[in-house]
């Protein structure tokens, strides 16, 4: 079985990160998407809300599975027989963040490929960040996630406990 992983901090997913999900998904037999720890980051929402709005995300992608991990991904690739990280592209600086990634993920688990998807043009400027910065200003961002991604996340900026 070909298997892959979808890794990223998914705070909170977007329709540009379900737009590289689903065609993944259409590339090997299953894909696990998997919420894990970027250690740069901080973060709004838990690791089990993300997990849970991951989970509803998906629910319709055939051939994809959601799960976490709270260490390295290689360590995740190897417990879950994963051969291949599936990133997505936007611009060259995805490139320069993520080609020494790829490179230390490789020499960390050797056979695990990491393979780049280029963002569809309609989601190549959609990220958590700025759906995030938008909304705390009031801006409209049905466009960018699902609406119980929107809910969720005004529901938390007006809670005061962003
Ligand atoms: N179009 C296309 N792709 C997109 C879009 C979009 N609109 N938005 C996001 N993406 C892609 C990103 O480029 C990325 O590939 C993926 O979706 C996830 O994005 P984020 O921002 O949710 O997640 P990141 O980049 O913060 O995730 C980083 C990881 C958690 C994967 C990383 O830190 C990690 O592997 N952590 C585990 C610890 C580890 O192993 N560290 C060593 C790494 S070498």
């Amino acid at each position: 079985m070909r298997r892959a992983v979808c890794p990223g901090s998914f705070d909170p997913v977007t329709l540009g990160h379900l737009d590289v999900i689903g065609r993944a998904a259409g590339l090997f037999d299953e894909v696990l998407v998997a919420v894990g720890t970027n250690p740069s980051k901080s973060r709004l929402f838990s690791p089990e809300e993300r997990l849970e709005m991951l989970r509803r995300a998906c629910a319709d992608i055939e051939g994809v599975r959601v799960a976490s991990f709270s260490g390295l991904l290689t360590d995740f690739c190897t417990a879950n027989d994963v051969h291949a990280i599936v990133k997505g592209l936007r611009a060259g600086t995805d490139f320069d963040y993520e080609l020494p990634m790829a490179h230390m993920n490789a020499s960390l688990a050797p056979g695990v490929e990491t393979v780049y998807l280029p963002t569809s043009a309609g989601w190549s400027f959609v990220s958590s960040s700025l759906v995030k910065e938008v909304a705390g200003f009031g801006g409209d961002i049905s466009r960018f996630v699902p609406d119980f991604v929107r809910e969720a996340l005004i529901g938390r900026l007006t809670s005061g406990d962003a």
